[in-house]
């Protein structure tokens, strides 16, 4: 009798659970770069456009980032209304907080994109959109340029001479609608346990006129397309196999996937819930509130459909 009333009781607690405010993330998956954004789902859109910023023919709305042990996946996705000439560009940290890469204010193709705060740009990523070819170009030929930040310049490769590979949708009518790369990890230092990415759009020259994640950095100046833009806000992904002894110190906020509000019994008050995974397992996590020790039962419920997408568990 006691015993199904804790039953009960932890129903309720996870009931109440109500999704995270901020809820972004990473895991593991394997892409196909096909320009198709149907193998990418919500656990790995890092960033998204919410306050509306942008141009007609330079729109971000949003951001995926995912990785296996060979790759790392970047896709974008642009709600243009028009089809503009455009640079799209990505910038990758591999050791935030470190200081080490890119912190001046003439990037990889000579635009007034900077980096400060906890950030350096180790590599970049640019396209030109082409809007007379409607097409992703560096030079006139359809190409994603790969570009590492190597202590005092920059080295300038195509996606495909490193070994990695791109695929994108787009037309004469909108411009640029998804871009899908994927990167080896051998190209970019080996795969690490954090990493911070960046999206932005500019024009033939000048800064960029909108990033992810969403930046005031890009709303700050009456003339967007002229002035520096030093972005101080990047996506950071965790890229960790979760040890599992109880301490959550490998679990990022990104991976709570539920915070109970309500204020529950002192030995039954769920607080949080995580889940992660990575090629071989499902990882869940919850964390409690309580301040008394109750003989209660913690259940987890999953319904198998809930993981055919993403599509790799
Ligand atoms: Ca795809
Ligand atoms: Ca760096
Ligand atoms: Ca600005
Ligand atoms: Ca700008």
């Amino acid at each position: 009798m006691k015993r199904s009333a804790s039953l009960w009781i932890v129903f309720l607690m996870v009931l109440s659970l109500v999704p995270a405010a901020k809820f972004a993330s990473a895991l593991y998956g394997t892409k196909v770069i096909d320009g198709n954004l149907g193998d990418w789902g919500t656990l790995d859109l890092v960033a998204k456009d919410k306050l509306g910023y942008g141009v007609d023919g330079g729109n971000l709305s949003s951001l995926y980032v995912s990785y296996d042990d060979q790759y790392l996946y970047i896709a974008l996705e642009a709600n243009n209304k028009a089809n503009w000439g455009m640079a799209y560009g990505i910038g990758i940290d591999v050791d935030p907080d470190s200081g080490n890469g890119y912190t001046g204010t003439s990037d990889a193709w000579g635009r007034s994109i900077s980096f400060s705060g906890n950030y350096a740009i180790d590599y970049e990523l640019y396209t030109w959109w082409d809007d007379s070819q409607a097409k992703p170009t560096v030079e006139g030929q359809e190409n994603v340029a790969f570009l590492p930040w190597v202590g005092d310049h920059w080295e300038y490769k195509t996606i495909g001479e490193v070994g990695g590979s791109f695929g994108w949708s787009g037309d004469s009518s909108v411009g640029l609608k998804t871009l899908e790369i994927k990167i080896p990890w051998n190209a970019i230092g080996g795969k690490t346990n954090k990493i911070a990415v960046i999206v932005w759009v500019t024009g033939g020259e000048g800064s960029a006129v909108d990033a992810l994640p969403e930046s005031s950095v890009v709303k700050d100046n009456p003339n967007e397309w002229g002035d520096t833009d030093y972005f101080t806000d990047l996506a950071e992904i965790y890229i960790v196999p979760k040890t599992i002894d109880g301490d959550l110190s490998d679990w990022a906020g990104y991976e709570v996937v539920g915070v109970s509000n309500l204020d529950g019994p002192d030995g039954a008050d769920l607080d949080k819930l995580y889940v992660s995974y990575d090629e071989q397992y499902l990882y869940v996590a919850i964390t409690t509130n309580n301040t008394a020790s109750w003989g209660v039962v913690y259940g987890f419920g999953f319904d198998g459909a809930c993981l055919v997408s993403p599509p790799v568990i």
